[in-house]
């Protein structure tokens, strides 16, 4: 019988349930690509399902799809605790991404169920749905309809490109659930996630300790200038929407780079209504962002955005509409949790440092609501929402070992 301190989990069973899954939505550079409630979405979810139901977990699924999969615990009047992350992927997306975060959990439970273990509160591994915000914004979008942040009608009517609302996407692959959005009580939450970014493998460090996470601001943007001949439309006259998209690229990017290095911004998408390598753009539609894990930069660099794209537009002579879709406070986790997290890596012997998260995450969502925090684990080069996403096997099997004992510190292990 293996004591507590020495538990482990099942290192290869974990990664080869990685390795098995990725063949969901496999690209041909290797990556993962499971867009939110697409086909490849539908058959990762039953996959989960089913590995959830054969390690004797009840699953639920919500009006929006987020599946919860519980475990009984000694008190059953608690709430439970819960961990797990998302499934969903970038277009292209990588192999690790929300989903090493899920399938640790299920590994978590595994090992206790090997371990004859039951906790005295109960468990609940989640897959929460659309935490990417690629297909359908914002992102957390189902974790951020469980805590409040968002109507469920207003999620159910949200579009991807095509039009396609995300009730009909529900629908199409049977995860509109009946369960209560919100109504699935937790006691905390625990997210295992790849770091994103540089610094866990640039300073040789195993285990992130995230003691919090950046504020965005999410727009969607469009530019209405005017469709005229390229090449006999003289330089003055012209009222050119591309051309003012491409100083608000700079600006955005001027912006988060004078308020550095606390600051971030991009424009991720742009799309010419009518392209046509001989009419100058008259339409542009697009998307940015801004984040910060300090809430008046964010502030400061918002407002020096609405400024410039108003002497833009007044300048170019076209008009320039830019609406927040999304906006998120700078996320501050539990100490409580924050401590159980560095407490695991500590018993494990394992190296590692606070962290402050660059990328959202439902625990962010959840942070709102019960006591919540992150543990990160490194991944190659620090890339991530790019088909060479990567992590190493022994940093993945040490950040699922933390989960499983931060886990046991939360929930309450033997009797
Ligand atoms: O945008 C994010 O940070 C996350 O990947 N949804
Ligand atoms: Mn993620
Ligand atoms: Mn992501």
């Amino acid at each position: 019988m293996t004591t507590l301190p020495n538990l482990r989990i099942d290192g290869d069973r974990l990664w080869d349930t990685i390795m098995e899954t990725a063949r969901i939505g496999a690209t041909q550079k290797d990556g993962v690509r499971r867009l939110t409630l697409s086909e490849e979405d539908r058959r990762m979810r039953d996959w989960f399902r089913g590995a959830c139901e054969a390690a004797g977990l009840t699953v639920t699924v919500d009006g929006l799809g987020n599946m919860f999969a519980l475990r009984p615990g000694r008190d059953m009047s608690r709430a439970p605790l819960g961990f797990g992350s998302h499934l969903d992927t970038q277009p292209t997306g990588g192999k690790f991404d929300g989903i090493l975060g899920t399938l640790a959990a299920l590994e978590v439970v595994r090992t206790l169920n090997e371990a004859c273990i039951e906790t005295e509160t109960p468990l609940c591994v989640c897959n929460w749905t659309n935490e990417e915000g690629s297909r359908f914004a914002p992102a957390l979008m189902g974790s951020l309809a469980h805590v409040g942040d968002f109507t469920v009608e207003d999620i159910l009517s949200r579009t991807d490109a095509e039009g396609v609302s995300v009730a009909q996407a529900l629908d199409t692959i049977g995860y509109r659930g009946t369960q209560k959005v919100g109504a699935q009580p937790l006691s905390g939450f625990v997210e295992l996630h790849i770091e994103q970014g540089p610094i866990l493998e640039a300073e040789g460090k195993t285990i992130g300790v995230v003691e919090h996470g950046q504020g965005i601001i999410w727009y969607n943007g469009r530019i209405t200038g005017f469709e005229s001949h390229a090449g006999s439309t003289p330089m003055p006259l012209r009222r050119d929407a591309l051309a003012a998209l491409s100083e608000i690229v700079l600006a955005i990017e001027g912006l988060a780079i004078a308020h550095g290095p606390h600051a971030v911004g991009t424009v991720g998408e742009a799309v010419i209504a009518t392209p046509s390598r001989n009419v100058i753009p008259g339409e542009i539609a697009f998307s940015g962002e801004f984040r910060s894990p300090d809430a008046d930069t964010l502030e400061t660099v918002h407002q020096g955005l609405q400024e410039k794209v108003a002497e833009i537009a007044a300048r170019r002579r076209v008009t320039i509409a830019l609406d927040v879709v999304w906006r998120k406070a700078p996320t501050h986790f539990a100490p409580a949790v924050i401590n159980a997290v560095r407490g695991a890596a500590d018993h494990l012997g394992l190296s590692h440092r606070p962290m402050v998260s660059g990328a959202g995450h439902d625990a962010f969502s959840l942070a709102a609501l019960v006591p919540t925090a992150m543990i990160f684990v490194p991944c190659k080069d620090g890339v991530s929402h790019n088909e060479l996403e990567s992590a190493e096997k022994t940093d993945c099997v040490a950040g699922a070992n933390v989960l499983l004992h931060a886990v046991l510190s939360l929930a309450g292990g033997p009797a």
